[in-house]
């Protein structure tokens, strides 16, 4: 995507576990389906996945656990370009037939911001082959103006450079936009792009340290409740509500307490 006509404020939302609860029951039952069908003696359950998470980037984290499996790193050079290309596809057809479902709350605050004109934009480690798909099928193929995708870059989250390349594209600078994750790794890419960062824990993400988050909350809460800046962002914030004017204010730096 070129970048954008206009460089109005924008909301770049993370994917997995942010504006999807993607991980337990769509990617981990993806994984062990891949690793059914190749034959692969490994089964992760819900525990082991979360684990697993903070690894960022399922490539990365089936190398890293083949290697905890004692495989060898040849064996897995050949292994996990097979795994992940099947996993993916499995993940796509999961996003095409309905099993992935967006967090609730997160259709309206999406239909806030647009009624509000800031431009939304994705920063996920995710793959774009089901990326593109989900994103389409749950809140429209043209919703996002910029999406940047695990493929995209060379290194991921906690790396800052997937909101760097969304901001590029956006056409505007880290100050014009706020990022909204559910993980430490996510919170950490944005901060080190200079962003401000919301986040939405999930239950694999709730024991995470968010202290350097500007707001913390347990999900976007019920339409039109407000949330609040936390005074101690190691306290959840009562699942309020995030709203447009909360996220709006965050990039105007006028959100006070
Ligand atoms: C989460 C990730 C992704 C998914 C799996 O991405 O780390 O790797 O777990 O998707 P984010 P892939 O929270 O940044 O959306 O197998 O396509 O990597
Ligand atoms: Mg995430």
């Amino acid at each position: 995507m070129g970048a954008a006509a206009n460089a109005g404020p924008a909301v770049v939302f993370d994917v997995d576990g942010t504006l999807v609860d993607s991980e337990r029951d769509g990617h981990r039952v993806a994984f062990n389906q891949a690793f059914s069908e190749l034959g692969v003696p490994l089964q992760w359950d819900v525990d082991a996945y979360g684990a697993l998470l903070p690894i960022t980037g399922g490539r990365r984290r089936l190398h890293a656990a083949l290697e905890q499996a004692g495989m060898a790193e040849a064996e897995r050079a050949s292994l996990v370009p097979r795994l992940h290309e099947r996993k993916t596809r499995i993940f796509r057809d999961m996003a095409l037939d309905g099993s992935i479902a967006a967090r609730p709350g997160v259709v309206r605050l999406l239909d806030e911001l647009d009624a509000a004109g800031a431009r939304l934009a994705v920063a996920t480690t995710g793959s774009r082959e089901w990326v593109e798909p989900l994103l389409a099928a749950l809140f429209g193929a043209r919703r996002f103006a910029v999406v940047a995708t695990g493929d995209d870059v060379r290194r991921s989250k906690p790396d800052p450079d997937l909101y760097v390349l969304a901001l590029h594209r956006l056409g505007i600078g880290a100050r014009d936009a706020v990022a909204v994750e559910d993980s430490g790794a996510g919170l950490a890419a944005a901060l080190a792009a200079g962003m401000r960062c919301a986040v939405v824990v999930n239950d694999y993400t709730r024991h995470q340290d968010m202290a350097a988050a500007d707001l913390v909350l347990d999900g976007f809460g019920a339409p039109g409740a407000r949330a609040g800046v936390l005074a101690d962002p190691h306290r959840l914030h009562p699942s309020g509500g995030l709203d447009a004017t909360v996220l709006l204010a965050l990039i105007a730096g006028a959100w006070t307490e």
